[in-house]
Order: C-alpha cells, then structure tokens, then sequence
C-alpha cells in the first residue's frame, strides 16, 4: 500500500525519467534504434528499479498513465533527434494492460495521436511485448496488435525463449523481431546447450523472415559469436549502457 501511493504521487509530480540503450547492426556496430526504459527517482529513497515498480503499476492500473507518459517523452526526445539527423527508432516497453485497457481508448489511437503531435513515421516507433503478455486474453490482444501493426510499426517479443512460448504466436501475431533473452547470451560461451539454443533460434527466426535481436551483450566474444549465427542486431552494456537522452545525444554526435 505504502508503494501504491508513494507510486501515485510519482505519477501526479513527474518524478520518472527515461534511458535509452542503443540498438547496433552487428555487422558495423551502426546505432540503427534505442530503447526507453523508465526509471523512478523517489525523493527520499532515490532512484527504485522498474521490476519493483512496474508490477504494482500493472496491478493498480497506474501503467496506463505512466506507459502514455513514457510514448509521449521518447517521441519527444526522438523527434530532437530526428530533427538533428539522426534517423534512429525508438523501442518502448508496453504492458498487457496498456494495449487491453479499461478507458474505451484503442492503444492504437493514442498511439497516432502522439505519432502526429511529434511529427514521427509510425515505421520508426516500435512496441515490445512480452511473450507472457501473449498468453492471457488473446484475441483482444490479437485485435490490438494487429491495429498498431497496420499502422506500419514493428513489433517485438521481449525475453525470448523465458516465457511458455508457444511456436504458434510466432504466426499467430503479427510479430517482426525476436529479442533473444540475456540469460542465453549469458551462458552462450560457457554451456553448449544454451548456445544450441540461440542457434535454433536464430534458424528459426530467418525462416519465419523475422528479424533478431540478441540482448546483454557483454564482451567482444559474445558479440562476435552471434554476429556469426546470423543474428542481425544486438544491444549490451558493450556497447553501450542505457543513457540519459543528453548523453545519448553525445554518443550519436560521437558514432556518425
Ligand atoms: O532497465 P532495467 O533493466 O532496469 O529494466 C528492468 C525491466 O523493466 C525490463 O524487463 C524492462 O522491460 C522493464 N521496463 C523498463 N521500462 C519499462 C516501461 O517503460 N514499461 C514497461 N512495461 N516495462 C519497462
Ligand atoms: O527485459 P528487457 O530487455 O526490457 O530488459 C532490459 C534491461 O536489461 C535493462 O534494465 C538494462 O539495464 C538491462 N541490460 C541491458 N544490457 C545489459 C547487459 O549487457 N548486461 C546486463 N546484466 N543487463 C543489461
Ligand atoms: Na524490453
């Protein structure tokens, strides 16, 4: 309860703030997108992790304001970027409870909406879901990723290979990307079984004409060894840590 309400005075005072990790071809270690992900500074006990806020925002329904304000400051900030240049995507993080929401709102509009109000292409604004998102009210979750899907954004499926997937979501849902899980990647090097695992995917990902994403890439040599599956792109305290959209700023003016 105390985290409820400390939560909800966040919301009405603004005390969230965003981080964007880039996104890299592997091929050239080009910056091609970023991610957003939200951060919490409580004025009295700093900065608190988005996996202990972020379940209890799901549960109260406060995930919908806070998931609106996070599209709306990364379409901000990228559209400073976009008029600098630099041509990027953003990734947001978008809970179940956004896309299937109670206020009557299809995610699509709001969506459009703010697409228009900051002047971006839908085709550079892309949305990731979970696989275990997949697995509760699926027909309306369906209905409302194919809209946002028509709209000419991509859609990925986070923590690949974690959650109950069933190979049939794959097609079922209008997925473009495939994030492969961190805790693979992990163990890539170490355990034959887990890089089994990312090889299959990846196999499986370039028939169905998906694109990949491995995540948590940490040293040259993981990199290395998912450049030569095939995997196409990669993210990864390596390259670089999630950051602060005027250090981001930096490091764009740095790598073009
Ligand atoms: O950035 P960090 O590693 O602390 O993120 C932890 C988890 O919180 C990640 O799994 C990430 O997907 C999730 N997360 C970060 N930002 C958001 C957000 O804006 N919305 C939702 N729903 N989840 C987020
Ligand atoms: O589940 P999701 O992919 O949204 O999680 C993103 C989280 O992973 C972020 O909180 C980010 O800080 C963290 N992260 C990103 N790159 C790395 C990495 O190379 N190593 C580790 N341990 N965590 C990472
Ligand atoms: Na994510």
């Amino acid at each position: 309860i105390q985290l409820e309400q400390r939560l909800r005075r966040a919301v009405l005072q603004g005390e969230f703030f965003l981080c964007y990790q880039p996104l890299v071809n592997l091929s050239d270690r080009s910056i091609i997108g970023v991610e957003a992900l939200i951060r919490w500074r409580d004025p009295k006990f700093g900065l608190i992790s988005p996996e202990q806020f972020i379940p209890m925002a799901e549960e109260t329904g406060l995930i919908e304001p806070i998931g609106e304000w996070v599209i709306e400051q990364a379409l901000i900030d990228l559209h400073v970027w976009h008029s600098m240049g630099y041509m990027i995507n953003m990734a947001v993080n978008v809970s179940g409870r956004q896309l299937i929401n109670n206020n009557q709102t299809d995610f699509d509009l709001v969506i459009d909406k703010l697409l228009k109000k900051y002047d971006i292409k839908p085709k550079h604004l892309h949305i990731e879901i979970t696989e275990s998102m997949l697995m509760d009210d699926t027909e309306q979750c369906l209905h409302a990723l194919k809209a946002i899907r028509d709209l000419g954004m991509d859609i990925y499926i986070d923590d690949f290979g974690t959650g109950y997937s069933s190979l049939s979501y794959l097609k079922r849902f209008p997925i473009s990307v495939i994030k492969i899980d961190k805790s693979f990647v992990d163990n890539m090097l170490d355990c034959q079984s887990d890089a089994n695992l990312i090889k299959a995917i990846v196999m499986m990902g370039k028939s169905l004409e998906l694109k990949l994403v491995a995540e948590g890439i940490e040293t040259e040599e993981q990199l290395q060894f998912l450049k030569s599956l095939g995997c196409d792109f990669g993210q990864g305290y390596l390259i670089s840590h999630p950051l602060p959209n005027q250090e981001l700023t930096a490091l764009l003016e740095k790598s073009y």
